[in-house]
């Protein structure tokens, strides 16, 4: 996030058509000459997705215009700082996250509480499969076939009370397990949260594989987040807790730096973010040298726009 600026160009970097044209002359020379695994960082983009298989049909209302990344793409490029800051961390590092046995407490405004044995959390809802863009903060973006169920509907089955405005998702503490939680670069335990109209938002989803297998631990494993009209920061990681709440929780990046990351994080080429654009992306597994995209309004989930009617999307950013 905000630590690695180093390693995405700023606005003013972006190459002009001309010169990435010419460039990619000069690539393909290099690639004839063999040099691909040095230059390219997607060299093994065709290895095999590995884990436990977990099948479930594709929802086709859910489905991305462009295709999918490779599993080496979604499962070696992360963000997921319990385990590291840079990419290549988590891949590395999360061996030491035990995702099984693995429970959630449901607490705060709702009738319905308690601790669940995930297996138990997870029964009466049926998988399906949703390809979903996930564009990070940091304006890079990935499409990835989600595994999961729908927020909405484990919303519903805990009654919320009348006082519920908020969910807060919190993700596993244990230094043992998360060795960067070490460290002081973020409050841990990581949280996030939603409005609860956005929570129960049939896009907002709630994650347990990928790619048809169980989730890998630098993706989230065993549960996470994912809410893919906000940035990827939202989409918490390996939660443990899920708390319906009166008032906005303190999220972590919000706290850690409330000037660079809102509460709301809804995607959005208007609002730069304060040191760098958020006017394009780079899609990861494009190439080096591929054009950076423009970036849509909500990352293209326009059916979310009127979740903020009459909000200045500037001020609540
Ligand atoms: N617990 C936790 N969840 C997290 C993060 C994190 O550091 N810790 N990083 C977030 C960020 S910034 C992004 S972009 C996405 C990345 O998800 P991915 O690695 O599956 O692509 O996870 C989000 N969830
Ligand atoms: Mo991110």
């Amino acid at each position: 996030m905000g630590y690695r600026r180093d390693t995405e160009p700023k606005a003013c970097e972006i190459t002009p058509e001309a010169i990435w044209q010419e460039r990619r002359q000069v690539l393909s020379a290099l690639l004839l000459g063999g040099a691909s695994a040095i230059i390219s960082p997607t060299a093994h983009a065709d290895a095999a997705p590995s884990g436990r298989l977990l099948p479930a049909p594709r929802n086709p209302a859910f489905v991305a215009q462009e295709p999918p990344n490779s599993w080496v793409d979604a499962t070696t490029y992360n963000n997921f700082y319990e385990f590291g800051t840079d990419k290549s961390d988590p891949a590395r590092n999360a061996g030491t996250l035990r995702p099984a046995p693995w429970s959630v407490t449901i607490g705060g405004e709702a009738q319905l509480r308690g601790t669940f044995a995930l297996d138990d959390l997870l029964k009466p809802h049926p998988l399906e499969e949703r390809i979903y863009r996930l564009r990070c903060v940091e304006a890079w973006s990935m499409v990835i076939p989600w595994i999961g169920f729908p927020l909405a509907a484990l919303i519903q089955r805990f009654k919320p009370t009348s006082k519920a405005k908020y969910v807060a998702f919190t993700t596993l503490q244990d230094p043992v397990q998360m060795p960067g939680q070490r460290s002081g670069v973020l409050d841990w335990p990581y949280v996030e949260g939603l409005r609860i109209d956005e929570a129960t938002h049939p896009l907002a989803f709630l994650a347990v594989g990928l790619y048809g297998r169980v989730l890998p631990n630098q993706s989230g494993a065993p549960l996470r987040l994912v809410v893919p009209w906000k940035y990827g920061f939202k989409s918490a990681k390996s939660i443990v807790r899920i708390d319906f709440l009166e008032h906005a929780p303190k999220t972590t990046w919000a706290v850690s730096n409330p000037r660079e990351y809102g509460f709301y994080a809804n995607v959005n080429p208007a609002v730069d973010h304060p040191r760098w654009s958020q006017k394009t992306e780079r899609a990861i597994g494009a190439g080096l040298f591929a054009p950076r995209r423009a970036t849509r309004p909500f990352n293209g989930y326009s059916e979310v726009a009127s979740l903020y009617t009459g909000m200045d999307l500037a001020q609540w950013f």
